[in-house]
């Protein structure tokens, strides 16, 4: 078949014209055309633990900052309402990768790495990292004195980037710390030589009272900024521009930036907590409340625990074999599990491989909690079981009685005997567990001390409060439990 010229062309016209319309509709929209509007009620907002002065605790225990603060007047601006969680700053990246957090602001450099997978807002504030020392040392004076010596770097920071891309050069070695608390108490007491961080926290920390100091100059880190996954709640970035651009001309952003920045309002209201009796009136609120989590987490957990556990044990005596296979099965891989794999397991894979299982810390916390304690649980109620005499089971069988009214009626009463002070036992072993939880960010007893020890450093005071309280609740749960064993017997 011969096509006309005439008609070649128009079938080239319309081809042409159908490609622009498709790549028009293929062309995402540019932030300029997203429509400036929340699309949610309550947005997560995922940010370092302590990143003093972005983010950090205040002597009455609130969250304040300048990350804290353009957040909140961003929210405001727009009708929006703000989730802020503080898991620290590689588990606030990972929360926002796994979808746990619809955003995060922690201080985070804009990289050409993080674009890969982060889209950024408009940069807010400019950095650079640097090395501190101890006031007191002289023998670091150039960068080529660290040779041989241990550098304290917090995990996923472009500092972390920087020492690992150097580390030939300067022949120094890296520890790897979650949290700035932690690696600024680790210089403290010398478990490293050095420090890397971002200039303007150092020297905050400095101007807060840490007997640092940062011998080089700083090196350029390039700027902060806001983001999101790649691709995900534009609208979040296009109300953060926008709002920042208000917030400049306005002059509100500048005051936020001199709040902290200058002379540090926070710190010139804080109390004295350099002695215990301060210590205790400035944080006992915080305290009670992080003790008041830990309970709550253990004692949901175990009663969970046992419903769960003595199910799996009795299935573990059960005259069906499948049921005992199941029940070895079980008690196998979870007791093959260390408690803290399970919970970032549940926290932070699931939601990536099912993104409708995604659980917020708490409950993937007391989740993970739970199936540890079950398969203990389980393995004290077969014990329990088997320390019977076989021969009471068979006596009651000959007389008629069924394998379940055998059970309940004969044996069981015998074996819980036997297992209270095992479960006792589980139940502080579950209680003092709970600290590993602290990794997801849930603010319990044992992140509370960090939290506060980030802004007072008084790492051992802090430390020793904290300790006093777990002693004291466990022994009276003891003391608690020898009146219910003496009640069982
Ligand atoms: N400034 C760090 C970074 O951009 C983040 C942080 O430590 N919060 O890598």
């Amino acid at each position: 078949m011969k096509i006309s010229f005439k008609k070649k062309k128009l079938l080239l016209v319309s081809l042409m014209g159908a490609i622009v319309t498709l790549c028009m509709l293929a062309t995402p929209a540019k932030a300029t055309d997203v429509s400036i509007k929340p699309k949610k009620d309550v947005y997560t907002i995922a940010l370092d633990s302590t990143y003093a002065p972005f983010e950090f605790q205040d002597s009455n225990g609130k969250y304040v900052g300048i990350d804290v603060d353009l957040m909140n007047a961003i929210s405001k601006m727009y009708g929006f309402k703000i989730n802020k969680v503080f898991p620290g700053f590689q588990a606030a990246v990972d929360q926002v990768q796994a979808g746990q957090a619809d955003g995060i602001i922690a201080g985070m450099s804009i990289t050409d790495a993080r674009k890969d997978v982060f889209d950024f807002s408009e940069p807010y504030y400019e950095t650079g990292i640097q090395i501190a020392v101890l006031n007191n040392n002289v023998s670091i004076q150039k960068l080529e004195d660290l040779k041989g010596q241990r550098i304290g770097v917090k995990n996923g920071t472009t500092s972390q980037q920087w020492l690992i891309d150097n580390q030939d050069k300067y022949g120094y070695s890296i520890k790897t710390f979650d949290d700035g608390a932690g690696m600024y108490d680790a210089l403290e007491i010398k478990d490293v030589v050095a420090n890397m961080d971002d200039a303007p926290v150092l020297n905050y920390a400095i101007a807060q009272g840490r007997t640092f100091k940062t011998p080089f100059d700083k090196i350029p880190a390039g700027n902060y900024g806001f983001a999101v996954k790649k691709g995900q709640n534009p609208e979040l970035i296009a109300m953060f521009n926008a709002g920042l651009a208000k917030l400049k001309a306005s002059g509100e952003y500048d005051r936020i930036l001199a709040k902290y920045m200058g002379g540090s309002e926070a710190a010139k209201k804080q109390i004295d907590e350099s002695t215990f009796s301060g210590l205790i009136s400035n944080n006992w609120k915080q305290l009670l409340d992080g003790l008041g989590k830990t309970i709550a987490m253990a004692l949901i957990s175990f009663v969970l625990a046992m419903i769960l556990g003595t199910l799996i044990g009795l299935l573990s005596v059960a005259p069906s074999k499948t049921a005992r296979i199941f029940s070895t099965f079980y008690v196998d891989i979870i007791r093959g599990l260390p408690l803290m794999v399970l919970a970032f397991f549940l926290f932070y894979a699931l939601p990536q491989a099912l993104p409708l299982l995604k659980l917020s810390d708490l409950v993937a916390g007391i989740l993970a909690l739970t199936l540890n304690a079950s398969a203990y649980i389980a393995e004290i109620v077969r014990g329990g079981i088997n320390a019977v005499p076989t021969g009471q089971m068979e006596a009651s069988r000959s007389l008629g009685l069924s394998y379940n009214k055998t059970m309940q009626k004969i044996i069981l009463p015998q074996a819980i005997k036997i297992m209270v002070p095992s479960f006792v036992n589980q139940f502080v072993i579950s209680l003092k567990d709970t600290t590993i939880i602290s990794v997801l960010g849930v603010i319990e007893l044992l992140q509370t001390g960090k939290i506060i020890v980030a802004r007072n450093f008084q790492s051992f005071k802090v430390y020793l409060i904290i300790g006093i309280m777990y002693l004291v609740v466990i022994t009276a749960l003891t003391k608690f439990s020898k009146v219910l064993e003496k009640k069982v017997a």
